[in-house]
């Protein structure tokens, strides 16, 4: 439990029914999505195609329907990745996947997965009607790190942890969901994994060095994310890629920009604790949910309810904004990539 800007209690809404119950997934060829689908509007994109709403013509369900366009062979190993991975991810802080259909002609493969009716969470949080508090922030970090702890004791590594991949479950509630299990592996401790990819600003510096990768490399994102959310600047962003892995190769920031004036020692200290260059040393998923920032918002807060102090979020928009013309710019790469020139 915890108070608004105003000092009025926000109460965590209690989660959901889940949006459907557990389901035994085999990849369909038989059918084509469109078969038992009826494909609604656009939710968004990404480097791995496109989500739309859809509703189920049997039961009325709404679902999202993602479009994976399979070119190199290496592209329908990625998506079988992903297909087993979230088999095996049921939680109510990551997304569930519903039904899988391919069609080898049209080389495309469409993952049915649960409605997510709210955008990303960075979106609406910029709203100009939404109040955010340094409460609602450790609300939100919460919830990633439970989504984190489950993946993490399944033995799965994310490694694309982006304030793009939290999306918010309803308009007016708080609650948020993990999505896009589209680079997240299975972790051998006993094995080397490295990986190259990510998105620039949010990842850890094993990964820019190359070097091995493990749970920590996830809680690193969890920093950045909740840097840039308490402050909307974001901790290593240098003039263009190669400064802004220098930076996290350092791993030195600091709270020094006013933005950071009125943010908890508490909040501060968890974000120290993240952003440490030696995933060994971060702190795990599951120590986040014991450290006082975190154990504060579930508190039962004393009355009478302080009032919460609110986060300007004049920086985060234009971090929001920056992010979107990346976006585009990003779309517009892969289709040259692809061979489509304008
Ligand atoms: C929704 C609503 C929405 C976007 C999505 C789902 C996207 C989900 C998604 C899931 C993945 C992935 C990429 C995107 O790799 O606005 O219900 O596993």
């Amino acid at each position: 439990m915890s108070s608004d800007a105003m000092g009025r209690r926000i109460e965590l809404e209690p989660d959901c029914e889940p949006a459907f119950e557990y389901r035994q997934i085999t990849i369909r060829k038989e059918k084509w999505v469109t078969d038992e689908f009826e494909l609604l509007e656009f939710l968004g994109r990404g480097k791995f195609g496109e989500v739309k709403r859809c509703k189920e013509k049997s039961s009325g369900r709404f679902l999202a329907a993602k479009f994976v366009s399979i070119v190199k062979e290496q592209e329908k190993k990625d998506v079988y990745n992903e297909i087993e991975i979230m088999k095996s991810l049921q939680h109510p802080r990551l997304i569930q996947l519903y039904d899988v259909y391919e069609n080898p002609s049209k080389k495309q493969i469409c993952l049915i997965l649960e409605l997510i009716n709210g955008g990303e969470l960075f979106e609406r949080v910029i709203d100009e009607n939404f109040i955010l508090t340094e409460r609602l922030c450790e609300l939100y970090t919460s919830q990633i790190c439970e989504g984190l702890n489950f993946m993490h004791k399944m033995n799965i590594l994310h490694l694309d942890l982006k304030p793009e991949n939290i999306l918010c479950l309803s308009k007016d509630g708080h609650r948020i969901k993990i999505i896009d299990f589209g680079l997240a592996r299975r972790f051998n401790p006993t094995q080397t994994l490295k990986v190259l990819f990510g998105t620039p600003e949010f990842v850890a510096p094993e990964v820019v060095s190359y070097d091995k990768v493990g749970y920590g490399t996830d809680l690193w994102s969890v920093g950045v994310i909740c840097y840039v959310l308490l402050s909307g600047l974001s901790p290593f962003m240098g003039d263009n890629d190669g400064e802004t892995y220098n930076n996290i190769t350092k791993a030195e920031f600091d709270f020094d920009d006013e933005s950071f004036d009125d943010i908890s020692d508490e909040a501060k200290d968890f974000i120290n604790k993240l952003l440490v260059k030696d995933l060994s040393k971060r702190m795990t998923a599951s120590q986040c949910l014991d450290h006082p920032w975190l154990k504060k918002s579930i508190a039962p807060t004393p009355e009478p309810l302080a009032k919460e102090k609110i986060i300007n979020t004049k920086n985060l928009r234009r971090f929001v904004i920056r992010r979107r013309w990346q976006k585009a710019v990003n779309a517009l790469l892969a289709l040259k990539r692809l061979g489509l020139n304008f």
